[in-house]
């Protein structure tokens, strides 16, 4: 089988089988299925270690070379004519958010599979390997941060960080994973990162853009940056049947009015802040005691570095005035921190070219969701490939996409990755 050079009538794109990979998608959906038609996949999950172990029988009935890391990054190796080259990485990740959806992550690990598997089918050989991976953790909600695997890849974050990080219930990421080994084994590489040619992540909007203005593809040029903060307030325990209000100290109170008093901060009337509270704690949670403590977590969004830092770096002051007011104290701690990441332009290029090649409709877009690349993005050129959703909706069971729509984003991925793989 010939490498493929520029120009040569073999395409990748034209193998990539729709019903294949949306089949793919369904099996997947069965390993965490919820009742409301989504998937609920946390990190390291025993419902992970199922996917990955689908994942790996796939890849072993081709022949290719699986792989983890050890902060758990699963690896699919196809090889290259020249085994020295940096290899090209696709991927993304099979967590989920807990009321998640079929195709978030999922999508962009089974569209690079669906690429191997197209390149094998069209008796294509490339220069350099080809690798899908699925990344761990990258919704972040079992485990903290996210896009955990990714960062760790790309230096980001200490392993040993990583791996003493616990979930509510008290496991470490090092005892899941642990765990998932004995049910999805794979050959370990000691090695934490490794020299890479370029990444490129195919992945659903998340969004109403592509639906809205009918477009097939999404030419991702930017991630937004992003700045996620734990907040812990601390007031004090008292009877709720004896305690005069004027001498509590009520934790839950004062969160909530530092949620309050933080928006005039996070007002935008362009509305492009994107400024949440999805997780808030009380404790001990009992309704005859006035909570001492309250453990909330802020994501905050924005595309503008400038931005993004005036209103992260704002948070702190709003929180210990509430605070005060109540006679409580506050902790905020940051613990996510991202800028806004340019993707690659010469992968952004072989993407639109793939895309204009196909003929398929597509516009540049900015992600307003996070993702892998904007790790991987700091370690090797990096771009996004972006397919519609149904009304945009994601981290929700109701998510949906088309088995043409995928198919579209996988062929121009296949495209893209053999241009990558040969140049
Ligand atoms: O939070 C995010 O943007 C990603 O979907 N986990
Ligand atoms: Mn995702
Ligand atoms: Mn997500």
């Amino acid at each position: 089988m010939a490498v493929t050079t520029r120009g040569s009538n073999i395409r990748a794109s034209d193998h990539i089988s729709e019903d294949r990979l949306w089949q793919r998608h369904m099996a997947m959906a069965k390993l965490g299925a919820t009742p409301r038609g989504g998937v609920n996949r946390q990190a390291l999950s025993a419902e992970d270690a199922q996917a990955r172990k689908l994942l790996g029988s796939w890849a072993a009935s081709r022949g290719y070379d699986v792989f983890t890391d050890p902060i758990g990054n699963l690896y699919v190796k196809r090889p290259g004519t020249d085994a020295s080259a940096k290899p090209v990485l696709s991927g993304s990740h099979l967590d989920s958010q807990p009321t998640g959806g079929k195709f978030d992550g999922t999508y962009g690990v089974l569209a690079a599979f669906e690429a191997l598997e197209a390149l094998d089918d069209a008796g294509i050989k490339t220069k350099r390997p080809i690798v899908a991976v699925a990344w761990t953790n990258e919704e972040g909600n079992r485990f903290q941060p996210g896009c955990m695997g990714s960062g760790a890849f790309a230096g980001v974050y200490p392993l040993e960080q990583l791996l003493s990080g616990k979930d509510p219930q008290g496991t470490s990421v090092r005892d899941a994973f642990a765990e998932l080994l004995k049910t999805a084994p794979a050959r370990l590489e000691p090695r934490l990162g490794f020299p890479i040619d370029s990444y490129i992540e195919a992945h659903i909007e998340q969004g109403p853009i592509l639906e809205n203005t009918k477009n097939e593809i999404g030419i991702v040029t930017l991630i937004q940056g992003m700045r996620r903060f734990y907040i812990d307030v601390f007031g004090e325990e008292a009877h709720s049947g004896t305690t005069p209000l004027k001498l509590r100290k009520d934790a839950l109170k004062s969160a909530c009015s530092m949620v309050t008093a933080l928006e005039p901060l996070m007002a935008d009337p362009t509305d492009t802040v994107r400024y949440t509270v999805g997780r808030f704690e009380i404790y001990p949670g009992s309704p005859s005691t006035v909570p001492s403590k309250v453990h909330f977590l802020i994501d905050l969004r924005h595309p503008d570095i400038a931005t993004l830092e005036r209103l992260g770096d704002g948070i702190a002051s709003i929180c210990e005035a509430e605070a005060a007011k109540r006679g409580c104290t506050v902790k905020v701690t940051e613990y996510t921190t991202v800028a806004p990441m340019p993707m690659g332009a010469e992968a952004v290029a072989l993407v639109r070219d793939s895309a204009k090649a196909l003929g398929m409709k597509h516009i540049d877009i900015i992600s307003g969701a996070g993702h892998d690349a904007m790790h991987v993005a700091k370690v090797a050129p990096a771009g996004m490939i972006f397919v519609p959703c149904w009304k945009g909706i994601s981290h929700n069971e109701t998510e949906d996409a088309t088995a043409k729509d995928l198919a579209n984003g996988a062929r121009v991925l296949a495209d893209a990755l053999v241009s990558l793989a040969n140049r």
